[in-house]
């Protein structure tokens, strides 16, 4: 065996990264991509990839995993079954939370969410944390503590009780985040409106899962957004406003950036392909599977969501996955019964379809760039987060965490999902691809066909400092 023999080599690949396509061979060897070029020497193992686009790994920037709930409510997907769930559809790194509940050190909930995953993933994983009580120590050092130690990202709530900070307390965590590098996510919805609609349309009987959508129309998400824009205009730091649902939202953030503030936007597929109308009629329960927050808006929406993607309004798209079991007794439709929308867990799953709906309907449909998929699916995500260049590019010295796209018919049933969650709210949407391979680390993790586990090798990201912005 030669001495510069690799472990692995895929020939022939159409290699896209945000920036380019290559045509090139892919050298790797303990789990890191060693060469790209044409005509590599000879690999142990060797994939030829001719006629396929290969891609980086993607990184699902925004995905809750086993995340401690207020009970009955329990999250169906763990590390284990998550992680599993990604890989096989494409995802390589996954950044879930770990949330600090109000009156506990954020130390302890990040000790508590390494238990959490300790043996179980199949595929790398960092941390954000979730701000829900900052306090002076979790704020001058705690926070600056845990930043150092790889945990340089944090969401914040503007609605849930048990997780929303007033005004101030977001100026505190903005201002903590700026002396500290750090990068915060804001959950954009005004919560004294949600609640006080939620009791109107308890009043008027109106409880079926449809009336999510009426408890936080899009008004509710576009006052937060604005106020969110104008505290990081304050304190003068960017911030990235997750799970933008559709036009209002949209329109705030284009004005900000209009006025040269930096405010990095994320998407989801939900408001690309579920609408209100998933949410189901007045006696409708099985909506229930589609209740997240913000909701699906109309059709119009999701046009605009798709307009902004391709214009560049979007800096990530991301799972969101929250997924609950829509059966048994700890999620939507608790031992059966059919409680009221205010009940009902928020959030679907979707980490294993994010990644081919894009790809499907993005990149072969012609209304993105395959590049733009990359940028968007995993380029971005690794630099915002502080993971780029290890992860999130197809390039010397990176991670091999890979995707071979197979460019094949192939409609959407649970079945043949690799979640722990007993539905998906994408069921029967006809793709024209899917991840042909994954590789993790230079192991191949999906073959197309069969999930090789990889239990407890992922392993944990410490995350640097954004890299969005030039440092200063
Ligand atoms: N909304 C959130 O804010 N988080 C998880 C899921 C959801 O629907
Ligand atoms: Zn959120
Ligand atoms: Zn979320």
């Amino acid at each position: 065996m030669s001495e510069t023999q690799f472990d692995l080599v895929i020939r022939n690949a159409r290699v896209a990264t945000a920036s380019d396509t290559f045509m090139s061979d892919i050298g790797i060897r303990d789990g890191v991509i060693e060469q790209l070029g044409r005509n590599l020497g000879e690999g142990k193992k060797e994939i030829d990839a001719a006629g396929r686009t290969v891609t980086p790994g993607g990184v699902d920037g925004h995905c809750h995993l086993d995340q401690p709930m207020p009970p009955p409510a329990r999250m169906s997907d763990n590390f284990d079954t998550g992680t599993r769930s990604a890989a096989c559809g494409g995802t390589t790194t996954v950044i879930p939370f770990a949330v600090q509940e109000k009156g506990q050190s954020l130390q302890s909930a990040v000790d508590d969410y390494h238990q959490r995953a300790a043996g179980r993933a199949h595929v790398d994983y960092a941390f954000h944390l979730i701000v829900s009580d900052p306090t002076p120590d979790v704020l001058t050092r705690e926070l600056p503590k845990l930043i150092a130690q790889g945990y340089s990202s944090f969401k914040i709530y503007m609605t849930y009780d048990d997780l929303k900070l007033n005004d101030g307390e977001i100026l505190d965590v903005l201002d903590t985040a700026k002396k500290n590098n750090a990068l915060v996510m804001v959950h954009a919805e005004n919560a004294d409106c949600i609640e006080w609609l939620t009791k109107r349309l308890e009043a008027a009987g109106h409880t079926a899962p449809r009336f999510h959508s009426h408890s936080r129309p899009m008004l509710v998400e576009r006052e937060a957004t604005h106020r969110a824009i104008a505290l990081s205009e304050l304190i003068d730091v960017p911030i990235l406003i997750v799970h933008v649902s559709g036009r209002e939202a949209v329109e705030q953030i284009r004005w900000a950036r209009g006025h040269g503030l930096n405010i990095f936007a994320e998407t989801c597929p939900q408001y690309l392909f579920l609408s209100a109308e998933d949410l189901g009629g007045d006696h409708d329960y099985a909506g229930a599977k589609c209740v997240c927050s913000p909701p699906p808006r109309d059709k119009g929406n999701q046009e605009v969501i798709w307009n902004a993607l391709t214009e560049g309004l979007f800096t990530v798209f991301s799972s969101d996955h929250a997924a609950f079991n829509y059966g048994g007794t700890d999620g939507k439709h608790p031992e059966g019964e059919e409680v009221g929308f205010r009940y009902i867990p928020n959030g679907i799953p979707g980490l294993e379809t994010r990644m081919p709906l894009l790809y499907s309907e993005g990149v072969l449909k012609g209304r993105i760039t395959v590049n733009k998929f990359v940028e968007l699916t995993s380029t971005n995500a690794a630099k915002a987060y502080g993971l780029h260049p290890r992860k999130g590019t197809v390039a010397i010295g990176a991670d091999a965490d890979l995707v071979i796209w197979d460019e094949r018919e192939i409609t959407i049933q649970n079945t043949m999902l690799h979640h722990a969650t007993d539905y998906t709210p994408y069921e029967g949407i006809a793709l024209k691809a899917w991840p042909g391979m994954t590789l993790s680390a230079g192991q191949i993790v999906w073959d197309g066909e069969n999930f090789f586990p990889r239990s407890g090798q992922g392993r944990f990201l410490q995350c640097d400092a954004p890299s969005l912005l030039p440092k200063k």
